[in-house]
């Protein structure tokens, strides 16, 4: 028979209507209600990429074709479904307690973000764990997948994608530009890999792309006074383009997995229309979503970690 193991997905959740952008900001800023002009421009960002986000559902999505593809390609365990969220119902606490109550005394837990630091995978994991030893839940859980090969060649298989589309002349003059989420720069002074780990998911993607002309950016940098991880990618953008004359700029954000506001609006508004002003053309290959490709690199981190 069948081991019973729960499958803690957690992932960042999105406010699933206009009410909620407030409540979810707030607790974004750890309880502290963002300044009115801070809430309106997050308020006109949900607005510009259509009201909300469909994270909400890419979410789900990409947590049940994990469960249902973890059930149908081994048959030691039987993974049971739970969706915990960092900033929004469910909350990572509620899916642990819906454990509990489904009789769940072993869990594996994984993220929806590839790349570990104090800031992210750290605190989605201490969350699970804390209310894990609260019901007496015994949790493994994954602390990154930023190098895991069929992550790796899914990007791989999308940017060549990107560059069998494009005319001639901007194959030959394009700059692919990896990045992923700022972080506030202190990070770095308690060793934190987060940034490394951005470096090698970009070298592992472009050594296999065959990609040469490449750059490491960060994005969606918050409203706090502090200084984050730089550089920017609409000032990376501006600056390759003044200094190699690149004609062509393809955005991979390699550290989220999903069609959400981050992306819909951070790349394909803000570093569009950077790319507008210098004359070059914007190109972002599909993200990972629930690509079977995708759900079977995340079926490899599981398996490989119960393993
Ligand atoms: O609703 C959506 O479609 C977007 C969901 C969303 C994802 C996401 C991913 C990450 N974040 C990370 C860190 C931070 C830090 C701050 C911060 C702020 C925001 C705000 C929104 C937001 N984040 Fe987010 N993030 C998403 C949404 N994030 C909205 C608030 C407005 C703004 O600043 O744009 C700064 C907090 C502060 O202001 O003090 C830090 C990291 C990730 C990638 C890893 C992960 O998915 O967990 C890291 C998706």
């Amino acid at each position: 028979t069948k081991k019973k193991l729960g499958l803690l997905v957690m992932a960042y959740g999105t406010p699933y209507t206009e009410e909620d952008i407030e409540p979810y900001y707030t607790h974004i800023r750890h309880g502290r209600r963002p300044a009115d002009e801070h809430l309106q421009d997050l308020k006109n960002r949900y607005a510009a990429i259509g009201g909300i986000s469909p994270l909400a559902e890419i979410t789900n999505s990409q947590a049940k074709k994990l469960t249902e593809k973890l059930n149908e390609i081994q048959d030691e365990y039987e993974f049971e479904l739970f969706i915990g969220l960092k900033h929004i119902h469910p909350f990572i606490e509620d899916a642990v307690k819906d454990m509990s109550k489904a009789g769940i005394q072993e869990a594996i837990s994984i993220v929806l973000a590839p790349h570990y630091s104090t800031f992210s995978i750290k605190s989605y994991n201490e969350r699970a764990q804390k209310t894990a030893d609260q019901y007496g839940i015994q949790i493994t859980s994954v602390d990154h997948w930023y190098d895991e090969p069929k992550f790796i060649d899914y990007w791989v298989k999308q940017i060549h994608t990107v560059f069998e589309h494009m005319p001639e002349d901007d194959q030959k003059n394009a700059c692919v530009i990896f990045s992923a989420h700022s972080l506030p720069e202190k990070i770095l002074q308690h060793g934190d890999p987060y940034a490394e780990q951005l470096s090698e998911t970009a070298r592992l993607i472009a050594e296999k792309a065959g990609i040469k002309e490449y750059a490491i950016g960060w994005q969606s940098e918050g409203q706090t006074p502090d200084p984050w991880l730089g550089p920017d990618v609409q000032d990376l953008t501006r600056e390759l383009h003044k200094e190699k004359g690149y004609k062509a700029f393809v955005y991979c954000p390699v550290g989220f997995v999903a069609d959400h506001l981050e992306v819909l609006y951070d790349n394909d508004v803000e570093c569009r229309i950077v790319c507008e002003e210098i004359g070059a053309n914007y190109y972002r290959p599909e993200m990972p979503n629930d690509h079977a490709e995708f759900i079977e690199a995340l079926c490899e981190v599981v398996l490989k970690k119960l393993n």
